[in-house]
């Protein structure tokens, strides 16, 4: 069965970003139990600026469970990336996403590493960036696994990345691992940017698929926008998928109309009862 998630995020640095609550993490929280949510995903700016014990209170109050927490901070507000050409910013990179994984892997919840991939531009050729982003998952994906929980690694669009753009490129990426532990994350955004056919890119993620950012088209609430979500719903079903579809995005009309219009389309295309 697949799980609903909502977006926080604790970046004022991010504003104008992908994210339906904002700031205050008790108020998301009380919002997302309140539309009906199982779950938060949660995108903090370090996690020394997290209280795990008030996280810990307010997901027992609220009767959520963390579904992820994203590293995409590491970049925007760190300017850390994997394939930086500089080998002391990839070391403090991998270090930053260790303390997600680390911080996450207590509440049972997975960190993810979208942004923070970065990209092949100057001198550094793609084959180089991708032995970068193989050595920090070879790393990573154990450390995740001692939670026991994966790694999510998120394709991006042709706009934020020219790395990993796709679920091929992401299998690509994965296939040599020794690892197993590293899952995809498809974020359905990025997915209408980039993929042929949305429903066959998530047949082909197949149970590499380990998490669904629920956006639609034009990055709001999913019904807001273009996309055909009835194939998209029958592939998840199709192959099994029972993770979470997070809300990732835009707060538009605002924070509550995209909560309670992403409760309607999940309610419709995964609770059809
Ligand atoms: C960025 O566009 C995005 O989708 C995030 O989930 C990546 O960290
Ligand atoms: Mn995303």
């Amino acid at each position: 069965m697949i799980h609903s998630a909502v977006t926080i995020s604790l970046v004022p640095e991010a504003r104008g970003g992908p994210f339906v609550f904002w700031d205050d993490l008790a108020t998301g929280c009380a919002r997302a139990a309140a539309h009906g949510f199982d779950a938060v995903e949660i995108f903090p700016r370090t996690t020394e600026d997290l209280n795990a014990r008030q996280l810990k209170q307010l997901l027992k109050q609220h009767k959520l469970k963390l579904a992820a927490m994203g590293t995409g901070a590491g970049w925007v507000v760190h300017k850390l990336r994997l394939t930086d050409p500089d080998a002391q910013i990839r070391g403090q990179a991998r270090n930053f996403i260790a303390s997600v994984i680390d911080f996450a892997g207590g509440f049972g919840a997975p960190a993810i590493v979208g942004s923070m991939q970065g990209r092949s531009e100057g001198t550094i050729v793609r084959e180089q960036a991708f032995n970068w982003l193989r050595e920090a998952l070879e790393q990573l994906g154990p450390r995740a696994h001692a939670h026991g929980v994966p790694l999510l690694f998120e394709p991006l669009n042709r706009y934020e990345t020219n790395l990993v753009k796709s679920v091929a490129d992401g299998l690509e990426l994965l296939k040599p691992l020794r690892t197993k532990n590293v899952k995809l994350l498809v974020d359905l955004f990025h997915a209408n940017i980039e993929e042929t056919n949305i429903a066959d890119s998530l047949r082909l993620a197949g149970c590499d698929l380990g998490h669904v950012h629920f956006a639609d088209s034009n990055r709001q609430a999913v019904g807001l926008g273009h996309t055909d979500y009835s194939p998209i719903a029958d592939a998840l079903r199709e192959i099994g998928f029972s993770g979470y579809a997070s809300a990732e995005i835009l707060p538009l009309p605002d924070s509550e109309t995209a909560a309670q219009q992403t409760m309607e389309s999940f309610r419709m295309h995964f609770r059809p009862d």
